[in-house]
Parts: structure tokens; sequence; C-alpha cells
């Protein structure tokens, strides 16, 4: 593709702004000349070669092309008769340059990039003209049928439009017109416009009309041209363009699509607050700051600021962008209300919306699964839990007793209001993990199990996990535990304050059951606190007061007493349905520790939602055991019917395909 500039003309109507260079020379802003602009587009378009028609104070021209160090290459041909020719002849004489596809311009024509942009991306021949402005007297306007350029000329006035000699011209439908231009200019018709040998064709050069509207597209023939054109210039270049962000890793994808946003105008780049990140895909691997400062970085981006919610209300309420840019992935799909919402917004203070393509490129999903696997790694997962709660301030854990239940757990997206609800962390539930091996919750699964499992589980997973340590046994055990789970990248270890043959608290006081002292097990945090090795790793005690009916004082003296011993979070538990002595603990402990975090396994007490638990002071809520709750009658419920049928088709309803099942196991 090459552009094609027609600068040979005198431009006589500009008056003394002509007296010294060609007229495309002249000053549209203090920045910028009418063809500085234009070059400027057609490089930042991607087009590198541009042939330009001279003859007016043409060695004027050709420095100062030269001046302007855009990468282009030129080619220059000079009309030797341009003051007795019009520019038909001037493009007859660069005909050998012009064996290709065109981008055609007149040297004196101003465009908005929002034009210049349609126009790249026609992808047939066309012509831009406007259905909005009125017809001009004097000016060029063009016949329509059907969509189709049929005429063009200052004397065509029905079925017209006004138009602008912006062409983009494919190159079979350029040579038919270029074989005209010559045989016009081969038989001495050299005064009129090349127009003019289009119009002879009928349409054979198949132009589309390329409808621009409002938008700025006109040529400057005098000085008033000259002010209203830079006047509209100067509120284009003014307008604010507004983007948002929700990414880590700036990808060539991401800069094509800030390059062709900034040419909309002054660009705002909106960076999502983690949390607003975190529940619209998965916890970012940097925070907000530092994903900041990647945009600050960008050229042309004006200003970058913090977008909190996935909603853009608050920040286009804030800086009342004129245009809103996205990619175009978001007219379905769980994002459409987020759009819904913006379109009405920009709608009420009469913005505008521009959607780009969205690139769906190969490489970029393997930058999607390198930064999984990042995800993946000890050292990032380890801290992530710690990130979360200090962004969300609750967060939401599922339990996970293998790789499939892990995978579940990573994967289950429900969408809601434009962004997507999934669990933030994992629980490797004691009960849970036994259970799977048909074995009693009585620590009778070692370690060494307990750690292959965990294993299991983060070699498909990403979300960080919370182990059930369950007593976290001997002092002299617990520290090389607390390092083995650190070094594996578990974010925190849950312990309970039990000592002896622990049974699961869902039995309470039915089964016999020893509390630990408070001296004992807080020895223990302590031993485990100096054990481990990176800050992130957190501890959590838990109290069985309240489980072994010993009361709400014994529960919150040693909440005091485990927080002080160096506890990172405090689990308090209760096996009533009533959820009454759970909130008055949070309540009670709330009173005189405002900051470390509160822990709730809610199986029994399950009718509060996680917002009041928020509201209540209630940091962690962890859903222990409903996976395994769901798969057990599922399972029994489908060999019943085998052994009742003695053939499998009946069960085969309940049944999920394994087509179906594999799709949760994620490809290398
Ligand atoms: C577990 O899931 O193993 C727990 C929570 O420790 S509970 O079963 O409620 O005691
Ligand atoms: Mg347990």
């Amino acid at each position: 593709m090459k552009a094609l500039i027609l600068n040979s003309g005198l431009g006589s109507r500009m008056g003394a702004l002509t007296s010294e260079h060609p007229k495309c020379m002249t000053e549209i802003s203090s920045r910028q000349t009418i063809l500085s602009r234009q070059l400027t587009q057609i490089a930042d378009a991607g087009i590198t070669e541009v042939v330009i028609t001279t003859g007016y104070y043409d060695e004027v021209l050709v420095d100062y092309c030269k001046s302007l160090d855009l990468p282009l290459n030129f080619t220059y041909v000079k009309n030797l008769i341009y003051d007795k020719t019009n520019y038909i002849y001037s493009i007859y004489c660069a005909r050998e340059y012009l064996q290709d596809d065109i981008i055609l311009m007149h040297g004196d024509l101003v465009f908005e990039n929002e034009v210049f942009d349609k126009v790249l991306a026609s992808e047939s021949s066309c012509m831009t003209v406007s259905s909005t402005l009125p017809l001009p007297e004097k000016d060029f306007k063009a016949q329509i049928r059907d969509g189709m350029v049929m005429k063009v000329g200052v004397d065509i006035f029905e079925d017209a439009l006004e138009a602008q000699a912006l062409y983009k011209l494919n190159r079979e439908d350029w040579k038919v017109w270029l074989d005209e231009i010559s045989a016009f200019c081969e038989a001495g018709n050299t005064k009129v416009y090349a127009e003019n040998a289009l119009n002879e064709l009928n349409g054979a050069a198949n132009i589309a009309a390329l409808d621009v509207g409002d938008l700025l597209c006109a040529e400057i023939d005098t000085p008033e041209d000259l002010a209203v054109v830079s006047a509209r210039l100067k509120k284009i270049e003014n307008r604010t363009v507004y983007m948002c962000f929700a990414t880590d890793i700036i990808h060539g994808g991401h800069i094509a699509i800030i390059r062709k946003a900034r040419r909309l105008g002054k660009l705002i780049i909106g960076v999502l607050s983690d949390e607003a990140v975190a529940s619209y895909k998965r916890f970012p691997l940097l925070p907000a700051v530092e994903r900041m400062r990647l945009f600050e970085n960008i050229a042309g981006v004006s200003r970058v600021v913090e977008q909190r919610t996935l909603s853009y209300r608050e920040n286009l309420e804030k800086y009342y962008p004129d245009i809103v840019v996205h990619g175009d992935d978001w007219c379905t799909g769980f994002q459409k209300p987020i759009r819904d919402e913006v379109v009405s917004i920009l709608e009420s203070y009469g913005g505008k919306l521009v959607e780009f393509p969205y690139s769906r490129d190969e490489k970029y999903k393997e930058l999607q699964r390198r930064e999984r696997a990042e995800l993946a790694m000890p050292d990032i997962r380890r801290g992530r839990l710690k990130r979360v709660l200090d962004t969300k301030g609750l967060v939401t854990v599922m339990e996970a007793h293998d790789g499939l239940t892990g995978l579940i757990v990573e994967n289950t997206v429900v969408h809601e209001n434009g962004g997507a609800h999934q669990f933030d962390a994992m629980w490797v539930s004691s009960l849970c993990d036994s259970t799977a091996k048909g074995k009693p919750d009585i620590e009778l699964v070692d370690m060494t199990s307990r750690f292959r499992t965990i294993d299991d589980i983060m070699e498909v997973t990403t979300k960080p996990i919370i182990f059930d340590g369950d007593t976290g046994g001997l002092t002299e055990h617990f520290v090389y535990t607390v390092r083995t789970l650190e070094r594996m990248g578990v974010s925190m270890i849950i312990i309970e304050d039990k000592t002896g043959l622990k049974k699961n608290s869902l039995f309470g006081t039915e089964v016999v059951q020893m509390q630990d002292s408070i001296e004992n097990f807080s020895a223990k945090i302590r031993a485990g606190k100096k054990a481990q090795r990176t800050k992130e790793f957190m501890i959590c005690a838990r109290i069985e007061s309240l489980i072994l009916e010993r009361g709400m004082e014994d529960a919150l003296t040693r909440a005091f007493a485990f927080a002080e011993a160096g506890a990172d979070a405090i689990m308090i538990h209760s096996r009533k349905k009533d959820p009454s002595e759970i909130q008055e603990f949070i309540e009670k402990f709330r009173a005189k520790d405002s900051t470390t975090p509160i822990v709730l396994v809610p199986t029994s007490f399950n009718s509060v939602t996680e917002e009041e638990w928020k509201a209540r002071g209630a940091n962690i809520i962890i859903y222990a055991n409903q996976l395994m709750r769901a798969e057990v009658p599922a399972m029994q419920k489908a060999a019943e019917t085998i052994l009742k049928n003695h053939r499998a088709e009946e069960c085969d309803a309940m049944l999920m395909p394994f087509k179906e099942i594999i799709r949760l196991i994620p490809e290398e």
C-alpha cells in the first residue's frame, strides 16, 4: 500500500499564507502543518511508501518532508507545468510509481484519525462522503447509487452527498481509473479533475461511499477554512479517551489497542483494582500500583487512574471521557451488563463508545498459560492468601481433597453483575482427606500422605491453600510441618487447641476429647512462628471451647492469648445450627481486637450469608466438606442403580459424559 498526496498546486485562494511555501505547509496548530499531520497519520498506520506530486515551491516542500524525520520513504514527482494543468496531470506524471493499492488524498485535506481508521479498515475501494453535512455549493459532491460512488464533481447535485478527496483504492479498481486518467492526459485533457476521468467509467472502478458523518474531514482552501478546521482540531485534540485494563502482562495486542485509542484523543487508562480483577478473572500477579506503573510508562498514555470496581460508573462520572474504548468481546457474555451500563452512562452526557475487534491470537493464549503456571509457583502462591485478605477483606474457601476436586474449586465460576464469582482459596480438610482414604478423622492419615494430597492439588491449580493441621501434633513435630508447608507454597495452617486422640469437632461432646492448655498451645504457636522462614505464611489458632461446651469466656480468653502468642488468625468453631454464639464471639473479640482475621467453618450454622459475616467482622469463610458430601450420595445412587438393573443404562441419565469431565483437566 502506498500513499499518494497531491501537492503540485498554487493554493492561490490562501493569499499571503502560500507566498513562501505550498499550501500543504500551512500551520493548523502550533505543532502541525496540514502535511505533517497527514504524514504522521500515514506513518502511524504503518504505511511506509509515500508518493508526493510537487510543483509550486517543490524544493521547500522536499526539504520540509525530510526535516520531519518520519519513518517514510518518499518519492517526489514534479509536475513541471503545475501552473497550467490540474492534478490529473500530476497523477499522470507519477503513474509509474502507482502500480499498487493506493491511499489517495488531496494535499489540503485535514481529517481526524477515526476517519483515516475507517478508510484503512474498508475492504473495498472507497471515498469519504458525509450524509450529515449540507451539500456544498462549489466543492466536491459524489453521486451515490446503491452505496457506490458513480460520479464526483462540483456540479453534481442529484443523489449526491458531500464528498472529500480521500480515497482507498484497491489495485484493480485504481488501475481502471488510472488508465482512464492516462487516456485523458494523452488526449491533452489536463485541465480537469482526475474525477472527470472517473466519471467516464460509469461505476466500473467500484468505489464505495464511506460515510464519515460529522467527523472532521475537510479541505482548506481559504484562510476562513483554516480558522474553522484549526478550531475543530483543537477540540478533537482535547478529547479524552478512557480504557480500562485488568492485565498484568502487557503484550503486543495491548500496545496495538492503546495506539489506536490514543489516536482518538488524550488517553486515560483505568487500571482495575486487585479486588475487581479477582472478581473478574483470577487474582492478579502484580498489585494494582505496579500495574498502574506499567501503563504510566507507555508512550501516548496521558494519565493512569485506578478503577475500583468492575463497573465503569465511578470513573466515567469523575472524568467524563468523550470516548470509551473497549474490545468487542464484551458485546455478549458475562461482561455485557458492564457494557450496557457504560452505554447508558455515555448516552447521558453525549459520550461515545468505540469498540475494536478483540484479538484471540494464539501467542497471547500462550502468555495466559504461562501466567497461570507462574501463579502456581510456591513463592507466588504462598503470599496470595494474605494479599486477597488485605484487598477483599473476606475470603471464601472451598474444600478440595484431590486433584479433581482441586480443579472444581479452581475453575467453578458463577457470572453475576458483569463479574465472575469464584472461590478465593482451597481448604485441605483432615476430615475429607481422611474420608477419601476411607479412614476416620483421628490424625491417622500421616503427614506424608497429607502432603501428597496437597501436592496432587497443587500440581493442577493456582489458588492459595489453607491446610487443616489438626492438633499440629507434638510441638517438636509441628515446627517441621510448618517448614514443609511453607516450602510447598501453602499459605496457612490451622491447628486446633486439642490434645490426645483428636476426633472430629462435629462429634462435639459425644466423644471424649481433650482441650490443650492455653500455655501449651501458645507455646506451640510460638514455636511454629519462630520456625517459619517466610513472612507470608500464616498460622491460625482454632478454638474448640464452644464445641466442647466450655463457654464463651473460655473461648475469648483463649482467642486473646493465642493472638498474643503470635497466631496470625483465630478460628472459632461451633456445631450449633443457630449462629448466635459465633456472632457473639465475633462481637466480643472485635471489641478488643479489630485486626486479627477471624476464620469460620459454617457447616452447621449455614444460614448466614458471606456478606453478613463480613459485615460482622469475619474474614475467612471455609466450606469444609460440601464437595465430598455431594459426591458420596451421587456415587452411592449410581452404584445402587446399576445393582438394581443389572446394567448401566438406567444410571446413564445421572452421569456426566466423560468428554465433559476431561474438559476440567488442563492441557499443557
Ligand atoms: C475439617 O474439615 O477437617 C475440619 C472442619 O476440621 S470440621 O470438620 O468442621 O471440624
Ligand atoms: Mg479437621
